[in-house]
């Protein structure tokens, strides 16, 4: 009896699905390939088995380290087919417009109602940053969170390949982390600087390891504490030997990379140290002023007397590009980089509002003209891109949350760029950074494997 009961029950209830449209027999197929891949790695995702012609909205969602839900998401009508494919159809809005392969992850930003100028950064590397695809039905633009999605797919991406081996350095008072490429070595060795925010900052160097370079990242400002004692050019220096002299390091394949402040210690380092002579350097957003003949201590004293310059936008936003300008002519307040004798990348976008860098770029073009050693300088200049030229595919923060050390007080900094010229310039300039060091680290013009 039971049985036929619940037969008859299956049967009536399956008894309308026969009956309806076609839709209720698509189930949408969504693949995300690779779903497990690197950060700089592009993705295809493709939606199979809708409707033709039907509106669709692809989304992203990404829960970050500290919690924060980030989102992208763009409008789709596919094809006669019932097929959607990203790399070769337009996004017709959302947070992305256009044909953009991985614009799912460079529009990523925090959902609504979320805590205000977040930056998104992995700060642990061991493990990788997941991203929910799903597809929804009709062009959605909020709402998301209460509406089911017609596929989910979970996405994986990596900053450290596997193999790469993470090793903490802490030698000679130096404090960093060094990302040695799988197998036998010896590798190019790469000494990597971030920015005035300081702490130890790794996705960088586990991505350049996973390229094949031995990469270290350096801390050299501790958050939120500067002493009279702290950093100064010796440091630096340690910490190049202790890479230098690392046994799956090549002793006379050696690079600096920085980014803002970091860039200024690279010039600095590279002008005068009698230790650090690298192959060649790649400055991201820096500039030669404010040379780093003292302790970081003085140098963060010297740019509170600038404070002056320091400019509020009408959204209570810092602009700090202008406390450098007009670049000084007094040669004793900039680095020499006439003295430069190794070839050197400048990364620069033109809508950087927190350092000169397209004044310095002319200046340093300059400087190493009459010098005679402009042959060695390239300078990448992206129009629209901000301060922060990232690894590809990093989202766009044009303005976030940034604590001035030693004064204790927390700001919004002004970055600047547009969101989808500054994708293209973090996208672009890697593949050039990743040349730029095989060329002059591995001694051939093999193109990096992006
Ligand atoms: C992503 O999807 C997985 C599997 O469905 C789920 O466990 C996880 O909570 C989702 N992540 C976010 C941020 O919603
Ligand atoms: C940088 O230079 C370009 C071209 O000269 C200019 O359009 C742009 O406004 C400059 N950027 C800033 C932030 O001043
Ligand atoms: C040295 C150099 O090429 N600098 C460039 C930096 O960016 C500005 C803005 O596009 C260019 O005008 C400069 O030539």
């Amino acid at each position: 009896m039971k049985r036929w009961s619940t037969l008859i029950g299956r049967v009536i209830m399956l008894a309308p699905v026969r009956t309806v449209s076609t839709e209720s027999r698509r189930c949408p197929m969504l693949t995300v390939q690779p779903c497990r891949g690197m950060v700089d790695e592009k993705f295809q995702v493709i939606i199979k088995n809708l409707l033709p012609n039907q509106e669709v909205t692809l989304h992203s969602l990404h829960q970050s380290e500290d919690k924060d839900f980030w989102e992208a998401f763009g409008h789709y009508i596919s094809d006669e087919h019932g097929t959607v494919t990203v790399a070769k159809d337009e996004s017709l809005g959302g947070t992305y417009e256009g044909t953009e392969q991985m614009g799912l992850l460079w529009s990523l930003r925090p959902v609504p109602g979320s805590r205000s100028a977040l930056r998104l950064r992995k700060m642990n590397v061991l493990t990788p940053m997941v991203v929910n695809i799903s597809v929804y039905n009709g062009h959605l633009s909020q709402g998301f969170s209460q509406t089911s999605a017609l596929a989910t797919t979970v996405t994986e991406r990596w900053y450290m390949a596997p193999g790469v081996q993470r090793v903490d350095i802490r030698e000679n008072g130096v404090r960093g982390t060094l990302f040695l490429p799988p197998g036998p070595g010896p590798y190019p060795g790469v000494l990597d600087l971030w920015g005035g925010g300081g702490g130890l900052i790794e996705y960088r160097s586990a991505l350049l390891a996973s390229h094949g370079f031995a990469c270290m990242a350096l801390e050299y400002i501790s958050p939120g504490e500067l002493k009279k004692t702290d950093v100064d050019n010796t440091y630096f220096e340690k910490a190049y030997q202790i890479l230098q002299n690392h046994p799956l390091v090549q002793k006379d394949k050696m690079a600096m990379l920085g980014l803002c402040f970091g860039s200024v210690i690279t010039f600095s380092m590279t002008v005068y140290s009698s230790v650090i002579k690298p192959q060649c350097c790649v400055c991201i957003s820096g500039s030669h002023v404010v040379p780093v003949n003292k302790c970081m201590f003085e140098v963060f004293e010297d740019i509170k007397k600038l404070m002056g310059k320091v400019q509020e936008n009408e959204d209570k936003h810092i602009v700090t590009r202008e406390i450098i300008l007009p670049i000084p002519s007094d040669p004793a307040l900039k680095a020499d980089v006439g003295r430069i004798k190794c070839p050197l990348l400048l990364v620069n976008g033109t809508d950087d509002q927190n350092w000169a860098t397209n004044e310095s770029a002319e200046d340093i073009k300059m400087m190493m003209e009459k010098a005679g050693n402009r042959h060695l300088l390239t300078v990448l200049t992206y129009p629209d891109a901000g301060h922060l030229i990232e690894p590809p595919y990093t989202p766009h923060f044009r303005a976030t949350n940034f604590l001035l050390h030693d004064m204790k007080v927390k700001v919004v900094m002004l970055w600047g760029g547009q969101t989808k010229p500054h994708a293209y310039a973090q996208e672009d300039s890697w593949k050039k950074i990743l040349a730029f060091f095989h060329e002059h680290l591995y001694g051939s013009n093999v193109k990096a494997k992006l």
